[in-house]
């Protein structure tokens, strides 16, 4: 009896305890809802979450799981991803509208079950219906579970920066113009570093974010690309960054002058504030990376200041930091292609069962009237091997739980359905036009999985940042050209290559990526440039279930948003 007292008095002093470290909270709200924003000297209403632009940075331990009650206090349908939670055996609370969820219409609810299992570091959430990811977006910060157990130095502070894109016309006013035109959309007019353009653009200097550091700390940048349509180069005037993670796992750490970010990817980043005084500023700026000429695109740049408080008069003007030209691509891949994962590997990366490779392509289709605002009055259009997704109107999830037919196809093709000289130049225009349809690839339980995208220069040779949902990949290598099955294997990473989310295929290149299918349900692939996957350059995969119970898929929550 003593001792269960014992036992007892011991709970009773630690409740206090248990109780903040439950700071942590397991189940938030988030009330989707218009609220008026200004920026670029105007005003309008966005969608945000609890009033906020970006949304509220969530805090998590690795393994949680929490929940989150999303009520759409909106106008519009929304759904919300956990971008980077490999979410095990519970695609129900994916997100993608009409892959894994009808969306939650303005009334409703959905409570999201998030399970947390590999991911370290950051990881982020945003909306996955039409566009309203623009601004209903926030950072995921997945903390050790040993506190303050990382395997690089302790920073003094950890700082999101999120990266986003402005439009001042309202963003689904962009969106309908864009899909009725047929051809590209607006150029949005500034970039943002957490939710503020920056003093390079009118109306902003006042709110320009800046983080406050004290000489000789060190400073945790989870970084998030939550732009729409562009990657970016990043960098810090007279101070390097050593990234440390990326997409949700560790990196060897990696010293650099700047970083390249795609929409979809994180990183970590340390910054030590070792500029000793008189210098008491300095700014850090994003612009885009692009490297189509006749492509247009928002070319501005988005800054931040870095300022020291213990150097309270800031004489000079802040230094804007030297960053690659917009069509650098050497630049980006060399910091792409540096990044190398911490961790052991976890499965072997000698073989694979399984192979698709695939081609992604810009396409065009015959406009309804000849006067879409595509090349030569087509509409424009993207692909995954020639075929263009086309989203059903309800979800392929719930169709294949339910074994409801007629939603999906079971047929998306291994390999190409033509080999051409994909990275060509004056393909024929015939190659143009692809198939529209639903197509979907059925993966076995436990297979090793290799995907290799082939960039293609129809219509226009783009880099795109592919997304898997469910998983995070090994990114074996990359390349310029054609992809050749006997030459480029050979010069594979399978030692630390990264393991990431999102991979950036450059333009008129390949990229290899390899994941293993211990993840049962049903995975969206897509373009994380949002008008590509408006456009089509989108695939599903169905990862079937094992054997043993615990690698099925688990059973649909109580209450599912219907469609
Ligand atoms: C043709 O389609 C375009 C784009 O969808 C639209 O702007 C235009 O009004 C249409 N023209 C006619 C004559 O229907
Ligand atoms: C940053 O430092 C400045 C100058 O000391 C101070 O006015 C400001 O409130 C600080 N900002 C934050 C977010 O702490
Ligand atoms: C700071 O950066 C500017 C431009 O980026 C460069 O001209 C200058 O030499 C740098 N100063 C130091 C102390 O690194
Ligand atoms: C950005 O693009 C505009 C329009 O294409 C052009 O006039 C301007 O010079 C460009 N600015 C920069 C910094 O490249
Ligand atoms: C990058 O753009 C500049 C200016 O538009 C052009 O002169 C240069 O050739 C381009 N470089 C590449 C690699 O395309
Ligand atoms: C537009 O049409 C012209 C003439 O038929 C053709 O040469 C050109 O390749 C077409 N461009 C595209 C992008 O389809
Ligand atoms: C493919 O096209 C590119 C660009 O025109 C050219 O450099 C390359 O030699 C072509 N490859 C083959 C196999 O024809
Ligand atoms: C794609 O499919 C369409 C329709 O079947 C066909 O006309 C076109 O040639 C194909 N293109 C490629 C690149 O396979
Ligand atoms: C909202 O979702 C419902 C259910 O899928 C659908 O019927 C409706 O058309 C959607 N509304 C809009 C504006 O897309
Ligand atoms: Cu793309």
């Amino acid at each position: 009896m003593p001792s269960r007292n014992k036992i007892f008095l011991l709970l009773l002093l630690l409740l206090p305890i248990l109780v903040h470290c439950d700071a942590l909270l397991r189940h938030h709200k988030f009330f989707v809802k218009e609220t008026s924003y200004t920026r670029l000297c105007e005003t309008k209403d966005i969608l945000t979450v609890n009033g906020q632009f970006p949304g509220p940075t969530l805090h998590v331990r690795e393994e949680d799981t929490i929940y989150v009650k999303v009520h759409n206090n909106g106008r519009y349908n929304i759904t919300i991803h956990w971008h980077g939670v490999k979410q095990l055996r519970n695609p129900w609370s994916d997100g993608p509208e009409y892959i894994t969820q009808c969306p939650i219409q303005p009334g409703d609810s959905f409570n999201y079950k998030i399970i947390f299992s590999l991911e370290i570091g950051t990881v982020w959430w945003h909306a996955h219906s039409d566009w309203s990811r623009a601004t209903v977006h926030g950072a995921i910060i997945v903390h050790p579970k040993t506190p303050i157990n990382y395997p690089f130095p302790k920073p003094h502070e950890e700082v999101p920066i999120i990266f986003g894109e402005w439009w001042k016309e309202d963003i689904m006013t962009v969106l309908q113009e864009f899909v009725e035109s047929g051809g590209a959309p607006r150029d949005s007019d500034a970039y943002t570093i957490n939710g503020q353009p920056g003093d390079l653009y009118p109306c902003s200097s006042e709110e320009t974010f800046k983080l406050n550091v004290t000489y000789g700390k060190r400073y945790l940048l989870r970084m998030v690309n939550a732009a729409m349509n562009e990657i970016l180069f990043f960098s810090i005037a007279n101070h390097s960054l050593t990234v440390v993670g990326a997409d949700g796992s560790y990196t060897k750490p990696l010293t650099t002058d700047h970083v390249l970010i795609s929409p979809g990817q994180t990183l970590d980043c340390l910054l030590e504030a070792n500029q000793a005084p008189p210098r008491g500023r300095c700014y850090m700026a994003a612009r885009a990376y692009s490297t189509a000429t006749n492509v247009p695109f928002d070319n501005t740049t988005t800054t931040a200041i870095v300022q020291y408080t213990d150097n309270f008069i800031f004489t000079t003007s802040p230094l804007l930091p030297s960053l690659p030209f917009y069509n650098d691509t050497t630049s980006a891949f060399d910091f792409l292609g540096s990044l190398k994962s911490l961790d052991p590997l976890l499965f072997p990366l000698n073989t694979y069962d399984t192979q698709i490779y695939s081609t992604i392509s810009i396409n065009t289709l015959q406009c309804q009237n000849t006067s879409c605002a595509g090349p030569n009055g087509t509409r424009l259009a993207a692909s995954m091997n020639n075929i263009s997704f086309v989203t059903p109107s309800i979800d392929i999830l719930e169709a294949y739980y339910g074994h409801i037919s007629g939603v999906f196809g079971m047929g998306f093709p291994s390999v190409p359905p033509l080999f051409y000289n994909f990275t060509g130049s004056n393909l024929p225009v015939i190659l143009q036009t692809p198939e529209r349809a639903t197509e979907v690839r059925v993966i076995e339980y436990n297979s090793i999985v290799e995907v290799v995208f082939q960039g293609t220069s129809l219509v226009v040779g783009l880099d795109h940042p592919m997304h898997l949902h469910g998983f995070n990949f090994y990114i074996l290598g990359w390349g310029f050209g054609n992809f050749d099955p006997c030459k480029d294997p050979m010069s594979y990473n399978l030692v630390d290559p990264p393991f990431r989310n999102t991979v950036v295929v450059p333009v008129n290149g390949w990229a290899t990526i390899r994941f293993r299918a211990v993840n049962p349900g049903v995975w969206f692939l897509h373009c994380h440039l949002e008008r590509h996957l408006t456009w089509g350059m989108d695939t599903v995969f169905i990862v079937k279930d094992g054997k043993k119970s615990e690698e099925r898929m688990l059973p649909p929550p109580r209450k599912m948003p219907r469609c």
